[in-house]
């Protein structure tokens, strides 16, 4: 048996007005909880320090910048690596991240990504991930009732899919990560589990109604298509998934919660029942990984990469 105990650390809504200090109190209690849960790994939602400002328009970036991080850890965020390291945890954290370095010409800029990390037990940032599919719109849309601009406030992300081994509890794991949109896209997870990923980690914020649903799309079908795509995500590639959630209202705006724990065989084995600060626990054997792995999807013996020049190339 390969044992670790992982848990979802779901948060409950942060308001634009509210500080730093605010939620990494509320992080560094959920860390606590984990550790007297006897978690090994913790896993935090997507943009885990603040609101989800994607919502609000801001006409100079500049203007944004008190969202984003420009130092991991910073003053502010000292605490929560300080109880990472107290605890012995590994750790994925969902921010906004400001880098100032080289576009694809070569000119040193200032950028902006939503990102997250893997923390290890001694505090130090051992994976980077910059989120890949960002979903939403870059201009004020005056057709939409709330705004999702992603695509204004983050560049596509330029790191892949990157997965790392590191010990988890005294076990070594196959690490990777997603964030939030990448979760419904097979090719994310494929990428992932082409590198015999064990762990995919990854958060989000999902709006609780979706603004573009055409009659077609009810509430209770995000939280339904959030959960299929990570069942699927985890049977497809042989691997436990966790994906945690910020919730509940925030300045007038619903998040979905629905945290979830999943294993390779695609089941369910834990789910956040409130729209709150929320800590979901399961015990995993990264055993369970190897069937899939070494039978029906044996990527080597079974993929036909002949038959699939479209996905690349349109
Ligand atoms: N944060 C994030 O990626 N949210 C999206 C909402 C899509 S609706 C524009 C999601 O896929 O959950």
């Amino acid at each position: 048996n390969r044992l670790i105990t992982v848990a979802a650390a779901q948060l409950g809504p942060i308001q634009r007005a509210e500080g730093r200090d605010v939620v990494v109190a509320r992080m560094v209690r959920l860390l606590e909880r984990a550790h007297q849960r006897g978690a090994n790994v913790v896993v935090f939602p997507e943009l885990a320090f603040t609101t989800f400002f994607p919502r609000w328009y801001v006409e100079n970036l500049d203007e944004a910048d008190g969202w984003y991080e420009e130092t991991l850890p910073s003053p502010a965020t000292q605490p929560l690596f300080d109880a990472i390291r107290r605890y012995g945890l590994t750790c994925y954290l969902g921010y906004a991240e400001i880098a100032h370095e080289p576009d694809e010409n070569g000119v040193l800029r200032k950028r902006r990504f939503n990102t997250s990390v893997v923390i290890a037990p001694s505090g130090e940032i051992v994976l980077k991930y910059r989120k890949v599919h960002l979903p939403g719109h870059k201009e004020f849309s005056t057709i939409r009732k709330v705004q999702h601009l992603e695509k204004r406030y983050f560049e596509v992300g330029n790191l892949g899919f990157p997965v790392t081994r590191a010990p988890v509890g005294g076990v070594d794991v196959n690490l990777g990560m997603l964030i939030c949109n990448d979760r419904r896209w097979p090719e994310s997870w494929r990428e992932l589990g082409l590198q015999q990923v064990e762990l995919v980690m990854l958060g989000y914020n999902t709006p609780a109604v979706n603004q573009e649903n055409r009659g077609f799309e009810a509430p209770y079908q995000r939280q339904f298509h959030s959960q299929l795509s990570i069942q699927a995500g985890c049977y497809q590639n042989a691997t436990f998934g966790v994906g945690v959630a910020k919730a509940g209202n925030e300045d007038g705006f619903e998040l979905m919660g629905h945290s979830v724990i999943v294993n390779p065989q695609g089941e369910v084995m834990a789910l956040a029942s409130t729209w709150d600060d929320e800590l979901i626990v399961a015990d995993c054997n990264l055993a369970m990984c190897e069937l899939g792995r070494s039978t029906i999807f044996n990527f080597a013996q079974h993929r036909r990469l002949e038959a699939y020049q479209r996905i690349a190339t349109q």
